[in-house]
């Protein structure tokens, strides 16, 4: 059994860097690149660091700490969010998507930053390994919603009345604390019918800072498939 498991993981790794490498291919010279979290994204930063590398002029605005740490070991120049008007390219991971490119982010609890740079993006390079495409989204991965620490009690009573059940996520025996500051409730909602109604509904309830539901913010999504991609777009 062991073995099995073993190949099985190999095949995921193995679609997330196939996956990376056709994503950092749209990368051109002097651009400015957002950097997604996660491992997938991990190996698209290691390939664009082989850009830096090989001469290529390129400013990056990293989504997360651990992000900017592992781009600064390869040697990628870090730029502030704010000296710029917009990003060229974003490579970033997924938790799950569906086939109208809605995604659920926020597994590795970086979703505020992501959703921020994603917005920033003209080009939003999402890549995934094919285990994160679903048919029902919400069934299987919880939907992660960054709150207010002051406020994660009176969130989850309401998200209760929209049908969710909430934990706080949890790291060390304490609440997982964001890159900001806050708190992550990992929300229970079943198969969630329609995103953009319910995404409507949470950004409404005061204390939510941001959820994971990323709606319209995918301009590509390349997804790994056994030794080849696939492109949605
Ligand atoms: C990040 O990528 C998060 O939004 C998401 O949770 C994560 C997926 O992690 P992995 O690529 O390791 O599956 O963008």
């Amino acid at each position: 059994m062991k073995l099995v498991k073993k190949k099985a993981s190999e095949a995921i790794e193995k679609e997330k860097q196939l996956a990376a490498l056709a994503a950092v291919s749209y990368i051109q010279n002097g651009q400015v690149i957002g950097l997604g979290s996660g491992s997938t994204a991990n190996y698209a930063i290691r390939e664009i660091g082989k850009l830096v590398q090989n001469g290529f002029q390129l400013k990056a605005i990293p989504t997360s700490k651990k992000t900017q740490l592992l781009a600064e070991s390869f040697h990628i120049p870090i730029i502030d969010s704010n000296s710029i008007d917009h990003i060229d390219i974003t490579i970033d991971g997924a938790d799950e998507f569906n086939d109208d490119m809605v995604l659920i982010k926020g597994g590795g609890g970086a979703l505020f930053r992501e959703k921020i740079v994603a917005s920033m993006t003209r080009k939003q390079i999402i890549i995934a390994d094919s285990s994160k495409l679903v048919r029902h989204l919400g069934l299987e991965f919880k939907l992660p919603i960054e709150v207010i620490p002051f406020a994660s009690n009176y969130v989850m009573n309401r998200l209760h009345i929209l049908g969710g059940t909430s934990i706080i996520r949890q790291k060390g025996g304490k609440a997982f604390v964001t890159d900001l500051g806050n708190w992550i409730l990992d929300v229970d909602l079943g198969h969630i019918r329609d995103p953009l109604s319910l995404s409507r509904s949470l950004d409404e309830i005061v204390g939510v800072v941001c959820h994971g539901l990323f709606i319209d913010l995918a301009d590509i999504i390349i997804m790994g498939k056994g030794e080849t991609t696939e492109a949605f777009l």
